[in-house]
Protein backbone atom coordinates (compact mmCIF):
# COMPACT_ATOMS: atom_id res chain seq x y z
CA UNK A 1 0.00 0.00 0.00
CA UNK A 2 1.06 3.75 -0.76
CA UNK A 3 -0.18 6.78 1.40
CA UNK A 4 0.64 10.51 0.17
CA UNK A 5 0.19 12.79 3.41
CA UNK A 6 -0.42 16.36 2.17
CA UNK A 7 0.54 18.65 5.50
CA UNK A 8 2.56 21.68 5.83
CA UNK A 9 4.54 19.86 8.48
CA UNK A 10 5.61 16.99 6.99
CA UNK A 11 8.90 16.83 9.49
CA UNK A 12 6.02 15.94 12.20
CA UNK A 13 6.25 12.37 10.66
CA UNK A 14 9.43 11.62 10.49
CA UNK A 15 9.90 9.64 13.82
CA UNK A 16 6.55 7.74 13.29
CA UNK A 17 6.78 6.01 9.90
CA UNK A 18 10.34 5.11 11.17
CA UNK A 19 8.89 3.10 14.47
CA UNK A 20 7.25 0.03 15.81
CA UNK A 21 4.37 -1.80 13.62
CA UNK A 22 4.76 1.60 11.05
CA UNK A 23 8.33 1.48 10.71
CA UNK A 24 8.81 -2.42 10.24
CA UNK A 25 5.95 -2.01 7.34
CA UNK A 26 7.56 0.49 5.41
CA UNK A 27 11.22 -1.20 6.15
CA UNK A 28 9.79 -4.79 4.69
CA UNK A 29 8.51 -2.70 1.62
CA UNK A 30 4.58 -3.62 2.83
CA UNK A 31 3.81 0.23 3.29
CA UNK A 32 5.65 3.49 1.66
CA UNK A 33 4.69 6.31 3.37
CA UNK A 34 5.32 10.13 1.19
CA UNK A 35 4.99 13.28 2.69
CA UNK A 36 5.02 16.58 0.68
CA UNK A 37 4.52 19.99 1.89
CA UNK A 38 1.93 21.04 -0.11
CA UNK A 39 3.34 24.59 0.30
CA UNK A 40 5.27 23.90 -2.63
CA UNK A 41 2.00 24.15 -4.85
CA UNK A 42 1.40 27.84 -3.66
CA UNK A 43 1.62 30.06 -6.72
CA UNK A 44 1.57 33.66 -4.83
CA UNK A 45 4.93 35.38 -3.81
CA UNK A 46 4.41 34.77 -0.26
CA UNK A 47 3.84 30.85 -0.83
CA UNK A 48 0.72 31.64 1.27
CA UNK A 49 -1.68 28.44 1.33
CA UNK A 50 -4.42 30.71 3.56
CA UNK A 51 -6.04 33.25 3.60
CA UNK A 52 -8.61 35.63 5.54
CA UNK A 53 -12.35 34.20 5.20
CA UNK A 54 -14.90 36.11 2.73
CA UNK A 55 -17.44 37.53 5.10
CA UNK A 56 -15.14 38.04 8.45
CA UNK A 57 -14.72 36.11 11.39
CA UNK A 58 -11.55 34.62 12.96
CA UNK A 59 -8.49 32.90 11.85
CA UNK A 60 -7.32 31.55 8.07
CA UNK A 61 -9.12 29.47 5.51
CA UNK A 62 -6.50 27.03 3.29
CA UNK A 63 -6.95 28.19 -0.18
CA UNK A 64 -8.28 25.95 -2.90
CA UNK A 65 -5.30 26.17 -5.48
CA UNK A 66 -2.52 24.98 -3.31
CA UNK A 67 -4.84 22.01 -1.84
CA UNK A 68 -6.03 20.80 -5.41
CA UNK A 69 -2.79 20.98 -6.87
CA UNK A 70 -1.37 18.40 -4.56
CA UNK A 71 -3.80 16.37 -4.85
CA UNK A 72 -3.96 16.37 -8.71
CA UNK A 73 0.07 16.26 -8.74
CA UNK A 74 -0.54 12.57 -7.07
CA UNK A 75 -2.85 11.48 -9.82
CA UNK A 76 0.62 12.07 -12.60
CA UNK A 77 1.80 8.41 -10.49
CA UNK A 78 1.95 5.48 -12.59
CA UNK A 79 0.84 3.88 -9.84
CA UNK A 80 -3.10 4.63 -10.17
CA UNK A 81 -4.77 7.99 -8.58
CA UNK A 82 -5.23 7.64 -4.60
CA UNK A 83 -8.52 7.68 -2.82
CA UNK A 84 -8.42 10.87 -1.18
CA UNK A 85 -8.95 12.02 2.10
CA UNK A 86 -9.83 15.00 4.02
CA UNK A 87 -8.80 14.92 7.97
CA UNK A 88 -11.59 17.11 9.47
CA UNK A 89 -13.35 17.48 12.48
CA UNK A 90 -16.57 17.89 9.91
CA UNK A 91 -15.72 14.03 8.72
CA UNK A 92 -17.61 10.95 9.18
CA UNK A 93 -16.11 9.05 12.87
CA UNK A 94 -13.21 6.74 12.35
CA UNK A 95 -13.77 3.15 13.52
CA UNK A 96 -12.60 -0.29 13.09
CA UNK A 97 -15.29 -1.00 10.12
CA UNK A 98 -14.12 2.46 7.99
CA UNK A 99 -10.25 1.74 8.79
CA UNK A 100 -11.25 -1.83 7.09
CA UNK A 101 -12.20 -0.05 3.90
CA UNK A 102 -9.42 2.32 3.96
CA UNK A 103 -7.12 -1.10 4.06
CA UNK A 104 -8.53 -2.42 1.28
CA UNK A 105 -7.61 0.04 -1.13
CA UNK A 106 -3.65 0.01 -2.85
CA UNK A 107 -3.48 3.97 -2.58
CA UNK A 108 -4.14 6.96 -0.38
CA UNK A 109 -4.05 10.52 -0.34
CA UNK A 110 -4.47 12.55 3.13
CA UNK A 111 -4.86 16.22 2.93
CA UNK A 112 -4.58 17.69 6.78
CA UNK A 113 -6.16 20.55 7.38
CA UNK A 114 -5.42 23.86 9.12
CA UNK A 115 -6.49 26.69 10.34
CA UNK A 116 -9.79 27.61 10.49
CA UNK A 117 -10.96 25.22 8.04
CA UNK A 118 -10.50 24.30 4.33
CA UNK A 119 -12.40 27.08 1.53
CA UNK A 120 -15.77 24.65 0.95
CA UNK A 121 -14.90 24.36 -2.72
CA UNK A 122 -12.28 22.01 -2.16
CA UNK A 123 -14.59 19.46 -1.02
CA UNK A 124 -16.76 19.74 -4.06
CA UNK A 125 -13.96 19.99 -6.68
CA UNK A 126 -11.61 17.37 -4.84
CA UNK A 127 -14.50 14.56 -3.93
CA UNK A 128 -12.67 13.07 -0.89
CA UNK A 129 -13.81 11.50 1.76
CA UNK A 130 -14.08 13.47 4.95
CA UNK A 131 -12.69 11.63 8.19
CA UNK A 132 -13.15 13.20 11.71
CA UNK A 133 -11.00 10.69 14.38
CA UNK A 134 -13.27 11.65 17.24
CA UNK A 135 -15.40 14.46 18.78
CA UNK A 136 -12.84 17.03 20.26
CA UNK A 137 -10.86 19.70 18.07
CA UNK A 138 -7.20 19.41 17.14
CA UNK A 139 -4.96 22.09 15.33
CA UNK A 140 -4.29 20.09 12.66
CA UNK A 141 -4.92 17.21 11.40
CA UNK A 142 -1.29 15.84 11.14
CA UNK A 143 -2.15 13.64 14.57
CA UNK A 144 -5.54 12.65 13.30
CA UNK A 145 -3.65 11.20 9.65
CA UNK A 146 -0.83 10.00 11.80
CA UNK A 147 -3.69 7.50 13.82
CA UNK A 148 -5.16 6.76 10.46
CA UNK A 149 -1.88 5.42 9.40
CA UNK A 150 -1.39 3.22 12.21
CA UNK A 151 -5.12 1.29 11.98
CA UNK A 152 -4.46 0.44 8.37
CA UNK A 153 -1.19 -0.58 8.78
CA UNK A 154 -2.11 -3.08 11.52
CA UNK A 155 -4.64 -4.66 9.08
CA UNK A 156 -2.12 -4.98 5.79
CA UNK A 157 -1.47 -9.07 5.38
CA UNK A 158 2.42 -9.54 7.16
CA UNK A 159 2.28 -6.16 9.08
CA UNK A 160 2.05 -7.69 12.74
CA UNK A 161 4.18 -10.55 13.65
CA UNK A 162 1.83 -12.79 14.79
CA UNK A 163 -1.35 -12.86 12.56
CA UNK A 164 -3.99 -13.50 15.12
CA UNK A 165 -3.26 -10.33 16.80
CA UNK A 166 -5.15 -7.96 14.44
CA UNK A 167 -8.24 -10.79 14.84
CA UNK A 168 -7.91 -10.77 18.55
CA UNK A 169 -7.84 -6.51 18.86
CA UNK A 170 -10.28 -4.87 20.57
CA UNK A 171 -13.12 -3.82 17.77
CA UNK A 172 -11.73 -6.48 15.52
CA UNK A 173 -15.03 -8.85 16.23
CA UNK A 174 -17.21 -5.63 17.70
CA UNK A 175 -16.20 -6.38 21.44
CA UNK A 176 -12.82 -4.80 23.57
CA UNK A 177 -10.38 -6.97 24.02
CA UNK A 178 -10.41 -9.82 27.40
CA UNK A 179 -8.04 -8.55 30.19
CA UNK A 180 -4.66 -9.72 29.60
CA UNK A 181 -1.71 -11.44 31.92
CA UNK A 182 2.02 -11.88 31.92
CA UNK A 183 4.22 -13.34 34.56
CA UNK A 184 4.75 -13.70 37.56
CA UNK A 185 1.59 -15.52 38.46
CA UNK A 186 1.30 -13.25 41.94
CA UNK A 187 1.83 -9.39 41.69
CA UNK A 188 1.11 -7.74 45.11
CA UNK A 189 -1.59 -9.80 46.15
CA UNK A 190 -3.29 -10.08 42.82
CA UNK A 191 -3.31 -13.61 41.03
CA UNK A 192 -3.80 -14.19 37.38
CA UNK A 193 -6.84 -16.29 36.57
CA UNK A 194 -6.81 -20.01 37.40
CA UNK A 195 -8.40 -20.66 34.38
CA UNK A 196 -5.80 -19.02 32.37
CA UNK A 197 -3.02 -21.72 33.88
CA UNK A 198 -5.42 -24.73 33.27
CA UNK A 199 -3.88 -25.42 29.79
CA UNK A 200 -7.48 -26.00 29.07
CA UNK A 201 -7.59 -24.47 25.77
CA UNK A 202 -11.61 -24.66 25.18
CA UNK A 203 -12.16 -23.06 28.66
CA UNK A 204 -9.85 -20.81 27.93
CA UNK A 205 -11.68 -19.44 25.23
CA UNK A 206 -14.87 -19.34 26.56
CA UNK A 207 -13.52 -16.96 29.55
CA UNK A 208 -12.39 -14.83 27.05
CA UNK A 209 -15.36 -14.56 25.28
CA UNK A 210 -17.11 -14.09 28.36
CA UNK A 211 -14.89 -11.70 29.90
CA UNK A 212 -14.50 -9.45 26.61
CA UNK A 213 -18.68 -9.56 26.68
CA UNK A 214 -18.72 -8.74 30.34
CA UNK A 215 -16.30 -5.64 29.58
CA UNK A 216 -17.92 -4.36 26.47
CA UNK A 217 -21.14 -4.53 28.05
CA UNK A 218 -19.65 -2.49 31.53
CA UNK A 219 -17.73 0.27 29.22
CA UNK A 220 -19.25 0.32 26.38
CA UNK A 221 -22.62 -0.39 25.93
CA UNK A 222 -23.27 1.49 22.95
CA UNK A 223 -21.28 -1.39 21.17
CA UNK A 224 -23.68 -3.97 22.54
CA UNK A 225 -26.83 -2.44 20.59
CA UNK A 226 -26.69 -4.76 17.50
CA UNK A 227 -27.33 -7.78 19.15
CA UNK A 228 -24.78 -10.15 17.07
CA UNK A 229 -23.42 -10.50 21.16
CL1 LIG B 1 -9.23 14.86 11.37
N1 LIG B 1 -8.77 17.28 12.32
C1 LIG B 1 -8.87 18.23 13.26
N2 LIG B 1 -8.32 19.43 13.05
N3 LIG B 1 -9.51 18.05 14.41
C2 LIG B 1 -10.06 16.85 14.59
C3 LIG B 1 -9.98 15.81 13.65
C4 LIG B 1 -9.33 16.07 12.50
N4 LIG B 1 -10.63 14.74 14.13
C5 LIG B 1 -11.07 15.11 15.33
N5 LIG B 1 -10.74 16.36 15.62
Amino acid sequence: MRIDVLTLFPQVFDGFVASSIVGRAVASGLLTVACHDFREHAKNKHRSVDDRPFGGGPGMVLMCQPALDAFEALDADPDGKPLRILLTPQGERLDQRIVEELASVPRLALLCGHYEGFDERIRALSGAREISIGDYVLSGGESAAMVLIDAVTRLLPGALGDEQSARDDSFSDGLLEYPQYTRPREYRGLSVPEVLLSGDHGRIEQWRRSQARMRTSQRRPDLMEDGSH
